[in-house]
């Protein structure tokens, strides 16, 4: 006798679906000088978007580069997608490499204004927060497969402080009781954004590339499984 196939609940019992990777990047800012709205760090997190990296889905957004709305944004995110990983992403102008950023700090410091015109200066991201946070992601694993995979890297020991460093702080300080990892890395800017300002780039794929190598490895991580 035939038996029925199991019913989409069933399914759904048997098979739990891995939690999700959050990947966010930034919409495009003030730092452009290619003036054509682009933020590689958008189109990369764009770009991994329901891809399967080590089991997880990626779920990808944009946040909005403006101090406050940036961070209202990305804990909706967590909120409604539960991940298991955090990766926060944007462009680091001049940088010449994927930079994995070891700290986020508690000071919001603009030199810019945001994209909602606001330079928030001299104030902490998070009132009687502490000084500063450690990523949770395993860097030094993440930085040896992107350097086995030839792309340009670097350990970061400061994210600056503007809206990136201002995610990050807030990203962490969301999850300092958490299980959930996550981190910030920063990306160079897109070759055509680099066009005669002499400063470093790297093509979107590469960029893209450097993420998913990166995620991969973290995900990949044995020494994790019996943290948190
Ligand atoms: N880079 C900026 C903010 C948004 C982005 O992509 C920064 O480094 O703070």
């Amino acid at each position: 006798m035939l038996s029925r196939p199991p019913s989409a609940k069933s399914r759904q019992r048997t098979v739990p679906a891995a939690p999700c990777v959050l990947v966010t990047g930034f919409e495009a800012f003030g730092d452009d000088p290619s003036g054509q709205g682009l933020n590689p760090s958008a189109l990369a997190a764009q770009a991994l978007h329901g891809q399967v990296i080590a089991g997880h889905p990626v779920v990808a957004a944009v946040l909005p580069c403006v101090f406050g709305r940036s961070v209202a944004v990305l804990k909706a995110l967590l909120k409604q997608h539960q991940p298991s990983w955090v990766l926060c992403t944007g462009q680091a102008g001049g940088r010449a490499g994927i930079s994995l950023e070891r700290v986020a700090i508690n000071l919001d410091d603009a030199n810019l204004p945001d994209n909602a015109g606001c330079m928030v200066v001299n104030q902490p991201v998070v009132a009687r927060g502490p000084a500063a946070y450690f990523s949770t992601l395993p860097l030094q694993a993440m930085l040896g497969a992107l350097q086995r995979a030839g792309l340009p890297c670097e350990l970061s020991s400061s994210a600056g402080h503007f809206v990136c460093n201002h995610v990050f702080y807030a990203l962490m300080h969301q999850l300092r009781k958490s299980p959930v990892r996550g981190g910030f890395v920063h990306v160079p800017y897109l070759p055509q954004q680099a066009a005669g300002t002499g400063r470093p780039s790297m093509a979107l794929q590469e960029i893209t590339q450097g993420l998913h190598v990166a995620l991969q490895a973290a995900l990949d991580e044995p020494s994790l499984q019996t943290l948190s």
